[in-house]
């Protein structure tokens, strides 16, 4: 079983760590390759950087549906493009936010989500209300920290992670917390350790819920909206999307 996990930003060593916690969690018989698109931006912390990222994540499942992958990961905390790129394949397409709310929604009633900066919240605020998790979570919380500085500045952002998820267990009354960015995936068994909270990752849990689906044989619906696009011609610097041939 071939995974491709997509880091929707450009940051290397970021894809690379997503990567690594992704093959930890694998079942034996799956391979995982970790990509990031060519273009866009390094980090994914507004409504633009996330716009920007998602054409990337699109290019990145058209390589992926040329390797024939079984199933791909969009590792971006926004799930950025995701109905579009289940458009673009029969695979099943997990984003790690949806991902991380349905495995938490099945072990509490409740939980809380921990993400990078404030002005982000709002992200997971619309992905919960469109996702249908609104009353499973109690609050979206910020560490304040930038995304990059989970590579650039990881002990600090660490200790700012914990701190968060501390007060959202004191205060928020939840049985277990969210990690709600992509690159938190390699400080999961160090939260976990320090919080003493169940802490579900979206990028493990997507690899786990895209193992099962296609384990049971389930692919993306091609009946309705998530069928193929309709062939089109695109113009300019999309000239190359034109009668895809999906
Ligand atoms: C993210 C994420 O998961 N990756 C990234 O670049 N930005 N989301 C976030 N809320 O920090």
């Amino acid at each position: 079983m071939h995974i491709r996990v997509i880091n929707p930003n450009t940051t290397a060593d970021m894809t690379a760590a997503i990567g690594e916690a992704a093959r930890q969690i694998a079942a034996p018989n799956t391979r995982i390759s970790a990509t990031q698109p060519a273009h866009g931006p390094v980090s994914i912390e507004s409504h633009f950087d996330e716009a920007i990222s998602a054409v990337g994540v699109l290019e990145e499942v058209l390589a992926g549906e040329r390797e024939r992958a079984d199933a791909y990961v969009i590792a971006c905390f926004g799930d950025p493009g995701l109905q579009a790129a289940r458009e673009l394949t029969r695979a099943p397409v997990i984003g790690i936010a949806e991902a991380a709310f349905h495995m938490a929604s099945l072990i509490s009633t409740r939980f809380s989500i921990v993400t990078t900066l404030g002005r982000t919240a709002i992200i997971a605020e619309h992905l919960l209300d469109n996702y249908g998790f609104r009353h499973h979570c109690r609050r979206v919380r910020a560490a304040e920290i930038p995304v990059l500085d989970l590579e650039e500045n990881a002990d600090a952002a660490l200790d700012r992670v914990i701190a968060e998820c501390r007060r959202a267990k004191e205060e928020d009354n939840i049985g277990a917390i969210v990690l709600g960015c992509g690159g938190m995936a390699k400080l999961t068994g160090q939260i976990r350790e320090a919080v003493g909270l169940p802490v579900i990752e979206g990028v493990t849990a997507a690899v786990k819920l895209a193992e099962a689906l296609v384990g049971l044989g389930l692919e993306t619906s091609k009946h309705g909206d998530l069928a193929f696009p309709r062939p089109k011609a695109f113009t300019g610097r999309f000239e190359h999307l034109s009668h895809l041939n999906l």
